[in-house]
């Protein structure tokens, strides 16, 4: 209950900055190292969603960063909460999403006595956060949870860590809010714009490569605009497909793991490479291949909101220091030159897009996943939200499905399985209206499938496609590639994946061809409820252009020979 002297303790003050800086959701799994804090959201209108795992509710708030731009808010609780926090912080690192995990902490004449659940969360999370932090002082919540977002959302977005000793929660103070937050916008300069502009004058082959995050709607649709007066290729980098419209006719695709070999061949053979937002880590760089480090051979333009990320890795010509959101808004001030010479070999481009993504390969087995992406391509929503983990499934997915729109992907660019059923639970939160379908192989989903549970209990329909092909198919592939025939831990005896849906109160089907699927999904639809459509694939179709036979033969083969 709330005092009317004036005084509010440690937690009120805590939920109320939440309040302060326009927080809607929040998402944890209660502790009572936190209790004071619990309780002053009973009479504070921002929504909790209680997790079954501390990594559902943290990847829940990694995704409400990525979706929003805003930081997405965690509370676990201290020690074993806090660790099992770590994927998501660790994804909100990588995926360079604004997000903030408040943790419960020891009373304060405790610490340091390897008390109960303690821990020195400014050494765990140190290297993986922007920022880790104690709250010693309930006066000085307001100043240091309004720092708390500027970090995680300024420059290069990311995790920030704070603990909140259980002691300092119930301490009454008289102190004021801070006012909301602020993203800082980071602009280019007027000779950024002009030597880009000159860059691009001088180009044969140009290509703009887009990615990372601190995107916007705005600014999608002004590189969108753009790509139409330059003509200029635009490809989007591995799970950021959101960025640029699959069918516009710049698209020439999308960066990722096994990506389109004419894709690849094309970034090589330009001239000038304009990376915006991303860092071209190890995935779209395939390991560092595509562009020489550090200094590529393209003219390159790196275009970054976090000023530490420019000459990390590769040395840019021209670097500069602009979020996308600012740097879209100003790339309507650059002139395409007179005559486009590049302009033919955009239209190439997007045909050889098109070409890679149009017609589903053959896969051995009944039921072909990239026929069931196609499929959905045409049933779903411009707006509906797609999300994925980690595992070759989600080849089929980046490959086949096209996204429209932003904000319309949820995927880890740093790969951590078990992604998808906790983001679409945050999305479906976030947006009730929209549609969300979410892609999980049989490892990934019992990651976190546990969730399926949240999504019922906050009677959220989102869809679960679970591809069970009996294995952690990635490692196997790379089993057999590396090490023919030696199978090692990587078989999978998995439930019934219906019946799980059923037995948590959702919708369940097993699908075991590609024609019962068109229904299945229908029925899982109608149903209203949260679904999962179990899908039985064939192990051998482990990529979309190789069986798991077809590469062990080759691997025997090589070592035959060797
Ligand atoms: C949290 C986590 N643990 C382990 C890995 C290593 N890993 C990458 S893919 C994969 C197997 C994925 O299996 P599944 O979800 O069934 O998809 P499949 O590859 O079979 O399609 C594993 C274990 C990872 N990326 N993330
Ligand atoms: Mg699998």
């Amino acid at each position: 209950m709330r005092a009317n002297d004036g005084t509010r303790t440690g937690g009120e003050v805590l939920v109320d900055q939440l309040v302060a800086h326009g927080v809607g959701h929040v998402f944890c799994v209660p502790g009572e190292s936190y209790l004071a804090a619990l309780d002053a959201f009973h009479d504070r209108n921002i929504a909790i969603t209680v997790c079954r795992h501390e990594s559902g509710a943290a990847i829940m708030a990694e995704a409400v960063g990525k979706l929003t731009g805003r930081p997405g808010i965690c509370f676990v609780t201290r020690g074993p909460g806090a660790t099992n926090a770590s994927p998501g912080i660790h994804i909100a690192r990588q995926d360079s999403s604004p997000m903030i995990v408040f943790v419960g902490q020891v009373a304060r004449e405790m610490r340091d006595r390897e008390a109960f659940q303690e821990l020195d969360y400014g050494a765990v999370f140190g290297t993986m956060t922007k920022w880790a932090a104690e709250i010693d002082d309930a006066a000085r919540i307001p100043e240091l949870v309004s720092r708390a977002f500027h970090t995680a959302a300024n420059g290069r977005p990311g995790p920030v860590v704070i603990a909140l000793p259980e002691d300092m929660l119930t301490d009454r103070v008289a102190v004021g809010d801070a006012p909301a937050f602020e993203a800082i916008e980071t602009w280019p300069g007027l000779t950024d714009v002009s030597r880009l502009q000159k860059l691009l004058w001088a180009a044969e082959r140009p290509i703009v490569l887009l990615g990372g995050s601190r995107w916007s709607e705005a600014a999608s649709a002004a590189v969108m605009r753009f790509a139409e007066r330059f003509a200029v290729p635009v490809a989007t980098t591995f799970r950021r497909g959101h960025l640029f419209d699959a069918l516009h006719p710049c698209y020439a695709g999308d960066l990722g793991i096994g990506p389109n070999p004419k894709l690849l061949a094309r970034i090589k053979a330009a001239d000038l490479v304009v990376l915006i937002g991303g860092r071209l880590g190890e995935m779209p760089s395939q390991s560092y291949t595509l562009l020489d480090v550090p200094s590529p051979r393209q003219t390159f333009v790196h275009v970054h909101p976090g000023a530490e990320e420019l000459g990390k890795v590769y040395r840019p010509h021209l670097a500069i220091n602009a979020a996308p959101t600012a740097f879209a808004a100003a790339l309507e001030g650059l002139q395409p030159p007179a005559e486009i010479r590049w302009r033919d070999g955009t239209a190439v481009a997007h045909a050889d897009h098109l070409a890679w993504t149009e017609q589903p390969t053959t896969v051995p087995g009944a039921v072909n996943l990239g026929e069931v992406v196609t499929f959905l391509r045409h049933q779903l929503a411009a707006d509906a939200i797609i999300c994925n983990g980690a595992g070759n499934y989600a080849g089929w997915v980046h490959r086949f499905h096209r996204l429209r729109r932003f904000g319309t992907q949820l995927a880890p660019t740093c790969g951590s399985m078990g992604y998808g059923v906790p983001a679409a639970v945050a999305a479906k939160r976030l947006h009730p209206e929209r549609e969300v379908v979410c892609f999980a192989g049989d490892g990934c989903f019992l990651m976190t499938g546990q969730e399926f549970a949240t999504a019922v209990q906050y009677e959220l329909p989102i869809i679960v496609i679970v591809v069970d092909n009996g294995m952690y198919g990635t490692i196997r592939m790379h089993q057999e590639r590396e090490y023919p025939e030696r199978v090692v831990a990587t078989a999978l005896t998995n439930p019934d994946f219906a019946a799980y849906a059923r037995a948590f109160g959702g919708f369940g089907a097993t699908v075991r061809t590609t024609a019962e699927f068109a229904p299945a999904f229908a029925a899982a639809r109608a149903s209203g409820k949260p679904a999962i459509l179990h899908l039985a694939v064939d192990p051998e179709a482990i990529t979309p252009t190789a069986t798991l036979t077809g590469i062990r033969e080759k691997s025997l083969a090589r070592v035959g020979t060797s």
